[in-house]
């Protein structure tokens, strides 16, 4: 049987190293687009001459998810299929996904697929990425692995900081009211994916200290005892080394990982934006 694991570019794994047996994993990418050129978010794509060029130009920039087509063409050539994607209150991706996974099933009936909407993004993303190759890995059913990562995405959050909002509220996927003050005066945007998908405001604070320390303290509320952290972050190199050490200091033996942010996550989460996932 021929597995494929196939996410959307709000992920941010590039490579699974140490992938399943029989095992693809496929990145399908979102664009990023301006009057003058489109940004394909795949392996390609350079991340950081991207965010230059949007912010010394003056074009609006608009993202769009994949097509089903995109998402059909990646399910074929596997007979179990899990699909991952950003949160479907968000972006219509989740959509075509279900749409291209189904016009795949009409071709080839005998096809298991599973599309997970992740109500999330990035961190989170890339968690459960790493939890579907595991299980994959232990020789389980479709069924069994569709059923264990249902239950994994139960206990995995994402959090993120955010110091500029520009773009989601350009976007429509924040309102002007919430994006106040942000951008002003050292302010920087606490929040949390929603259990709903939604990206809900937690905390307006001033200063890095401040927002690290609401940021372990929030892990912790929610149940956060010492498992798996994913951060990815968009020039906030500072920032991760001490929210890293931060949480290190309260759970030494924790695996708190760096991964690269995607185009899509750095466009909306913009410099010295940081998305964090981790398990409860
Ligand atoms: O379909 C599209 O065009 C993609 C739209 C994606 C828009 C949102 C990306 C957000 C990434 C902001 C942090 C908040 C994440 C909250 C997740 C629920 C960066």
């Amino acid at each position: 049987m021929k597995w494929k694991i196939i996410v959307d570019s709000s992920c941010n794994v590039r490579e699974i190293k140490d992938i399943a047996e029989n095992t693809e994993y496929v990145r399908v990418p979102l664009t990023l687009n301006v009057e003058e050129k489109v940004y394909i978010d795949d392996y390609n794509l350079n991340v950081e001459e991207m965010i230059e060029y949007f912010y010394n130009s003056s074009s609006k920039v608009t993202s769009a998810c994949p097509s089903p087509e995109a998402y059909k063409k990646a399910c074929e050539g596997a007979e179990n299929i899990i699909i991952v994607t950003i949160t479907g209150s968000l972006s219509g991706s989740y959509n075509s996904a279900i749409i291209g996974s189904n016009m795949l099933k009409e071709e080839y009936s005998n096809t298991n697929i599973h599309v997970i909407d992740s109500k999330s993004a990035s961190g989170e993303i890339d968690l459960i990425v790493e939890e579907i190759n595991n299980l994959i890995k232990q020789n389980l059913s479709f069924e069994e692995v569709k059923q264990k990562i249902t239950e994994y995405t139960n206990k995995t959050k994402l959090l993120f900081i955010l110091e500029k909002v520009d773009n989601l509220v350009k976007n429509g996927r924040l309102s002007k009211f919430i994006g106040g003050a942000i951008g002003l005066l050292n302010i920087k945007l606490i929040g949390q994916a929603s259990d709903e998908g939604t990206l809900e405001l937690l905390h307006k604070v001033r200063g890095t200290k401040k927002a690290l320390s609401k940021i372990v303290e929030e892990m912790i509320n929610s149940g956060y005892k010492g498992g798996k952290v994913r951060i990815s972050h968009c020039y906030a190199e500072e920032t991760f080394k001490e929210l890293k050490e931060l949480i290190l200091k309260n759970f030494p033996s924790a695996s708190v990982l760096n991964i690269k942010m995607s185009g899509l996550c750095s466009f909306y989460a913009e410099k010295g934006g940081i998305m964090l996932g981790y398990e409860i």
